[in-house]
Parts: C-alpha cells; structure tokens; sequence
C-alpha cells in the first residue's frame, strides 16, 4: 500500500531469499571498501531495485497507469552520518569515481557534466524538497559518508536510475531521522530524478519502492499508487539486454525528452481542434487531459473508449510532422514562451524544429488500454495457455506500436526480438524507454531453459566471438526473472 510505511529490515534473508549468501558475500564486500574508504564501518545500508515494466511504455508521463515488476538486482548504499560533505564512492570506483558535494539541498545539479554523482545530489535535494512542500520541519543537513554498489545493468531500460535515487533518498532519511511512507517516497523520488535531466514519468520510483516478492503491480498515479497483479502459474518474464547502450539523460533532447514534448503539443493542439480556446489549450500538458473533451464531442456509449480517442487523433491530426512555425500559429504562442522556465524542454526546442503529433498520440491512446487489459487477462478464470497467449498478444502489439508509432526501437532491440520470438517468445517487446537496452519476453516456465540457450545462440554468441562481452557474464544479459522486494532500509548487525 502506498500509505504503508517503507519497509525496514533487520536481516538480508527479509530481502534476498534464496539468494542470501551471494547477497551476504556483496554486502561484505561494501563494508570493507566502505571501511577501507572512511576508516569506520557504516551506520545502515540501504536498497532498492530495478524494475522490468511488462507493459505500458511511455504512457506514465502521460498520466496513465503502466504494468511492472521489481527485479532482483539492485543498488546498495552504505551510509554513515560524519563530516561536513556528501562523499558519494563506489564499489566500482573506476568506473564511478569518488564525488564531494556541499550538503546544501538548495544545491543545483549539474546536467551539463552528467556523471553518476548527479543521481545521489538529486535525491538528496528531493527528501528536503519533500519536507520543505509539506510544511514539515527539516533537520539540520548533515554530512554523509557513502559507498555504493549497483547490480542494475545501466542504460538498459531496467531503471538503474531509480534504482541508486530510490537508494539515496532511502539513505538520506535514514540517518536524518526522517520517516515517510512509500506512496511518500514514490512521489518525491520521481520529481527528483527529473532534476538530471530526464522529464520522465514515475513509474520506475514507483515499483522500486513498492515492489513485492512474487507481485507484479499496476502503478497509476496523481496520487501514485499500486495494485497487485498475480501473474499465470508457469508464465516467466526473460530479459535480455541488446546491449545497445541508451543513456537517456545524455540523447534526452533527441529521445526522451523529445517524445514528452511531442505529446504535450498533439495535448494542446488536439484541445484546440475540440474547441478549446488557444489559452486554454496552451495550459493543458497531458493527452489524458483530452479525454473528458473527446468524450463531450463525441456522445455515446463509446465516447470515453480508446476508440473514440483512436478516431479524434485519427480525424483531427495530420500525418507527418509539424514544424515549429505550424504549432506556434495554431496555439498563439512562441514555443519558447510555452517553455519558458523549463529547461529540460527548452533544450529540447533548441535542437529539433518539427515533431511527430499524430503517431505519438495514437501509440499512447492504444497503449494504455493494454495495462489494464493485461491485467484482466492476469485476474481472469479460464486456462493458463489462453491467458499466455493473451499476454504475448498484448505484448506484441506494445512492442509494434512503440516501434512503428512512437519510434523508439533500435536496430539491435529488432534483431533481439526477432530471436526471441524465434525462439519461442509467446511475446516478446522491447521494455523502458528504448533507443536500445532489453527486451522482456513471456515464455513457459518449463521453456525457460532452452529459450535462453536459443537466444544465446542466436544472439549473443556473435558479440562473445567479436569479443564485445564475456561468456562468463551472458547471465548478467539474459536472465528469468520473478517479481522481487521493493526498496528498503537494512539495519544489519
Ligand atoms: P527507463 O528507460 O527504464 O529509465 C523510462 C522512464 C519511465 C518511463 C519509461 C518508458 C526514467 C527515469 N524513466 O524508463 O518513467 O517513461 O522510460 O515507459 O526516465
Ligand atoms: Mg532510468
């Protein structure tokens, strides 16, 4: 539940199960390079996961309800209160070095240098932010000592983004005495991470926080909340990693961002198209916004279906893109005057001067009629194998409309798929933001064995042969997963 509070345990079993003793081996490894580091061991440690989202991809930022599961990888913080900075270091210290940071919230984070410190000041920055909304007092900023290890595969759609802002935020009121519940937690986390640079929706703070073992969740939002979706006995989620590194905070202008500006202009164009007045459509953000006008011009039964939202868009947008000049004359206004204060945006309108309305509107109108029709198939009676075959349906038909309607596949997440699917996939999609990263397959669970060896034949091996990765670490990039723990504070003997 969201009013629950976060969940704190005293044991690494609570979290890990079966798979305590590797856990056991990892946690020891960050203490002693936290001890080797600061010359104390820590106070706590803190964790929280990555996610697969099942289905509903690119629709949370648009309001709307999406379908994921919390993995079993995660990111660990080890925290101690001391000093007078923010030392964030990690485990893998050559590949994330040593930062120092003031302990100052009001601090900006810096996203012209994106490194992996930005994270940790992001969500440090969102726990005071959080009390300061709420009217709550702080307490005083404190300095902290912390060390870091991540298991998430990075720009893999998997959310190790969340993953390390969820940990952080974890860590940062651990040791300020600070106690909120994890609807709290989701909320503040996902405005959070938008301060590197990424204007993204709150799914993945969502389910890291939230997440149960063996419980994929249907997370909305505004307020955000989750709901238990019980999966078919015998149905397994595979992901496999293209290997196609996206990094969204870095291609945000071209990607990400752009397909959230995409959206809120077909938003403010459709509203006028339904008759709204220009200042009234400039203020409108969200395609979920349009329904109500949808459904006051066209009257009927089916007014407030995704259908009748299918043929607004399909009647009132053009194919092709609109330029920049084209929207400004339609909703009175100076794109950049639209943006004014958002830089993230602003960033976005400095590179690109045309933007695709009508496909990008039609992907998130059929999009997020599958969450919940994903998990009517999950609720209902009736046989397993037509429930399967059900969800692959479903999962295909997402992974075709964000290809060819919201355009962010890759080359690689294709020929990935294409794999899968011959390998026996009930359905395969790419899942995350895309531009590269994973796919999430459906596959029986007594298929799981062979599937993965047919993948890693047919895909994987050519890149251990060019020598692009190690087969000792295939399992990293392709692996069966089942819903595991959300986020929690560890307090370990
Ligand atoms: P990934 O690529 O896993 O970080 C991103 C967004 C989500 C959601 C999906 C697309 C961030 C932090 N998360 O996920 O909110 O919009 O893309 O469905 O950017
Ligand atoms: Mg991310």
């Amino acid at each position: 539940m969201a009013s629950d509070p976060v969940n704190v345990f005293d044991s690494l079993a609570e979290v890990y199960g079966d798979a305590v003793e590797t856990a056991r081996g990892r946690y020891e490894t960050i203490k002693s390079a936290f001890v080797e580091r600061f010359g104390a061991s820590p106070d706590a440690y803190t964790r929280s996961p990555g996610r697969v989202n099942l289905i509903g991809e690119h629709i949370d930022y648009e309001g709307y309800g999406v379908l994921p599961m919390a993995l079993a990888v995660d990111t660990v913080v080890a925290v101690r209160k001391a000093g007078d900075q923010l030392i964030v270091c990690n485990v893998e210290a050559s590949k994330y070095p040593e930062k120092a940071f003031s302990i100052d919230p009001a601090q900006e984070v810096d996203v012209g240098k994106h490194n992996w410190g930005n994270y940790f000041v992001a969500a440090y920055k969102g726990v005071f932010e959080h009390l300061a909304g709420k009217g709550m007092l702080a307490p005083a900023p404190a300095g902290l000592q912390l060390m870091v290890h991540g298991t998430v595969p990075t720009g893999g759609g998997l959310s190790s983004s969340a993953a390390i802002v969820c940990a952080a935020a974890l860590a940062v009121m651990h040791v300020h005495g600070i106690e909120l519940t994890k609807g709290e937690v989701a909320e503040f986390t996902a405005k959070a991470e938008r301060y590197v640079g990424v204007t993204s929706g709150g799914m993945d703070q969502a389910i890291s926080i939230m997440g149960m073992p063996g419980i994929a969740k249907l997370v909305e939002f505004n307020p955000v909340r989750a709901s238990d979706v019980h999966l078919p006995e015998g149905a397994v989620f595979v992901v496999a990693n293209s290997l196609a590194i996206s990094n969204k905070a870095e291609s945000a202008v071209k990607h990400y961002n752009l397909r959230v500006v995409e959206c809120r202009l077909a938003s403010g164009v459709l509203a006028l198209l339904l008759g709204e007045s220009k200042d009234s459509a400039r203020s409108i953000i969200t395609l979920k916004e349009i329904e109500p006008l949808i459904e006051a011009k066209y009257s009927g039964p089916k007014a407030s279906t995704s259908g009748a939202q299918i043929a607004a868009v399909q009647e009132l947008l053009h194919d092709g893109a609109y330029d920049t000049a084209e929207v400004e004359e339609l909703l009175g206004v100076k794109l950049t005057d639209l943006y004014e204060g958002n830089a993230s945006a602003l960033r976005v309108l400095a590179a690109n001067d045309s933007f695709e309305l009508k496909n990008r509107a039609l992907h998130v109108y059929a999009e997020k009629e599958r969450v919940p029709a994903f998990r009517d198939v999950c609720n209902s009676e009736g046989d397993v194998e037509t429930k399967m075959s059900k969800l692959g349906a479903l999962m295909d038909e997402s992974h075709a409309s964000c290809r060819d309607l919201y355009d962010c596949s890759s080359v690689e997440l294709e020929a990935l798929r294409q794999v899968n699917k011959a390998a026996g996939a009930i359905g395969s999609r790419l899942t995350g933001a895309g531009w590269g990263g994973c796919t999430v397959s459906l596959v029986r669970e007594g298929d799981v064995d062979g599937f993965i060896e047919k993948v890693k034949e047919g895909y994987f091996k050519g890149l251990v042969k060019a020598g692009r990765i190690q087969q000792e670490a295939l399992a990293e990039h392709i692996f069966a997963s089942k819903p595991a723990s959300g986020g929690a504070v560890l307090k370990l003997k």
